[in-house]
């Protein structure tokens, strides 16, 4: 098992830091495969980490070609994603060195994705058992962010091979090294290079020409909601009637605080839900509705918490918050906070060098809803009065999102009152916000989020398995 309290383990994880990193990662086909070379750099500090081949559209065709279903009895193909379970684990050293100089993540973001791929692994090798008779698709795309290039990459691909369908993975263009990684000790385990392909690359060629090409029968993706209309789009014009599109996307979440909650525990959620991973998490708080009585010591409260946050390189294990994933969303999201002007109630300081964004407050005026999502380290408080909760639900419902949601009250009926009408896929009562847990908390949104049964759940291989009357049922009824 993976143990950090073991010296073994934490000598592996010091000396693979340690050790200079200049990574490749290009496709992996089971075909000849060509592009161009492009540099990887480390968000916190500017360096180029690696180079990474993008497949140019001859290799993708190629690809496709190669690509054949994982034949193998499912207790086979199990036991190989179990063994490759084993490897991750037995390699956080260099998981950790590639998570944190190409994606800027810290140790303890780290030890999370690594603890979410394996547990992917293991629970859809399972589930997978479960269902002995089950067909697979055919050959699943499978598109990911940078946001948890190990966690989500290896979910989507786990849940695609155990049920025994030829995957083409395509990873963001930001954190192809890890992925290369990952795919290596996949094949190492044993799944077939034709049943696991990857193509490293860009959207618009790449993730396009893997997402409207007649030979593929499903999609699965997780990013933004906009690219998964492009997607649905160009799978609606180009596959097969019926495809599936398995879609995580962004969410707009927020918490309501109300004055019978515990002020410590729901300050500790609110800036971890907010600020972890910089705030680069789909599940991340991003609009905190705080009853008005409670809301000027409540503030002081975060502000203070906010100041202890350590902002820098995610290489000094003491750092809590590391840079945003590059200079595109620096300044993105930099320019949303200067724009909101004296409504910014704190920020601490950024560091210099980096495309660094330090953790920020935003007062926001009445109970408006946000219009987007800032995928960044911004949270926005907003104040009600006691007869105002019923409209903070129905502001939440009418973004039309719905991915988590946070409730701290000591209030039993209120409690009901916000289950029964809110529309979200998670939901937290008086506890951290930020955690889903395979197998028992499965993750998924409704709405502009996504498309269920969710992932982590016991209906999501269901969606990648070719349709029984039953399933077909099930799948929208998660
Ligand atoms: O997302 P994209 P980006 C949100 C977040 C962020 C915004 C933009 O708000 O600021 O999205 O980030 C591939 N056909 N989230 O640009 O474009 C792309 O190459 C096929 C939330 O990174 O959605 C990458 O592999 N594929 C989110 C993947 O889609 C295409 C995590 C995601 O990129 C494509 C990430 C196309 N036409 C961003 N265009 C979350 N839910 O956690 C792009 N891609």
């Amino acid at each position: 098992g993976f143990d950090l309290s073991d010296e073994g383990t934490l000598a592996r994880i010091n000396a693979a830091r340690q050790a200079p990193l200049d990574l490749k990662a290009a496709p992996m086909i089971a075909a000849e495969a060509t592009g161009e070379a492009h540099t990887v750099y480390n968000p916190a500090t500017g360096a180029a980490v690696g180079e990474v081949i993008h497949a140019d559209a001859d290799t993708v065709s190629r690809a496709l070609e190669a690509s054949a279903p994982w034949t193998a009895p499912v207790s086979e193909r199990a036991a190989v994603l179990r063994r490759a379970a084993d490897l991750y684990e037995r390699n956080f050293g260099p998981i950790f060195a590639i998570l944190a100089q190409e994606a800027g993540k810290t140790m303890l973001d780290a030890v999370g994705e690594l603890r979410e791929a394996v547990d992917f692994l293991r629970y859809y090798a399972d589930e997978a058992e479960r269902r002995p008779d089950a067909k697979p698709l055919g050959r699943v795309t499978a598109i990911s962010p940078w946001n948890f290039p190990l966690a989500i990459f290896t979910g989507q691909i786990s849940a695609a091979l155990a049920t025994g369908n030829a995957v083409l993975a395509k990873p963001a263009e930001q954190t192809p090294l890890m992925a290369a990684h990952a795919v290596a000790l996949l094949h190492e385990a044993g799944v077939p290079r034709t049943a696991l392909q990857l193509l490293t690359g860009d959207g618009p060629t790449v993730g396009a020409a893997l997402t409207s090409d007649a030979r593929i029968d499903g999609v699965v993706f997780t990013g933004s909601t906009e690219t998964a209309q492009v997607i649905r789009r160009a799978m609606a014009a180009n596959l097969a009637p019926g495809a599936p599109l398995i879609a995580e996307t962004g969410g707009l979440n927020a918490m309501i605080v109300d004055s019978t909650a515990l002020p410590e525990q729901a300050v500790r959620d609110i800036v971890a839900s907010a600020f972890q991973s910089a705030g680069q998490r789909c599940s991340a708080l991003r609009c905190l509705y705080v009853q008005e009585d409670v809301a000027p010591q409540m503030i002081e409260m975060i502000k203070g918490a906010m100041d202890e946050l350590s902002v820098g390189n995610p290489w000094h294990l003491s750092t809590d918050v590391g840079p945003v994933i590059d200079r595109e969303a620096r300044d993105q999201i930099a320019s949303y906070i200067a724009a909101a002007g004296n409504r910014v109630l704190h920020q601490l300081p950024s560091p210099a060098e980096g495309t660094f964004v330090a953790p920020a407050l935003i007062q926001v005026d009445g109970i408006e809803a946000l219009e987007r999502e800032v995928f960044g380290p911004v949270l926005h408080v907003a104040t009600f009065k006691a007869r105002e909760l019923g409209q903070v639900i129905e502001t939440i419902n009418a973004t039309g999102y719905g991915l988590t949601f946070g409730l701290h009250t000591r209030i039993d009926d209120r409690v009901q009152q916000v289950c029964d009408r809110l529309h979200v896929g998670n939901l937290y009562v008086n506890r951290n916000q930020i955690g889903a847990v395979v197998g028992s908390q499965p993750f998924g949104g409704e709405g502009l989020s996504g498309t269920g049964p969710k992932a982590g759940g016991p209906r999501y291989l269901n969606r990648f398995c070719a349709p029984t009357p039953q399933t077909a049922q099930e799948s929208w009824d998660s």
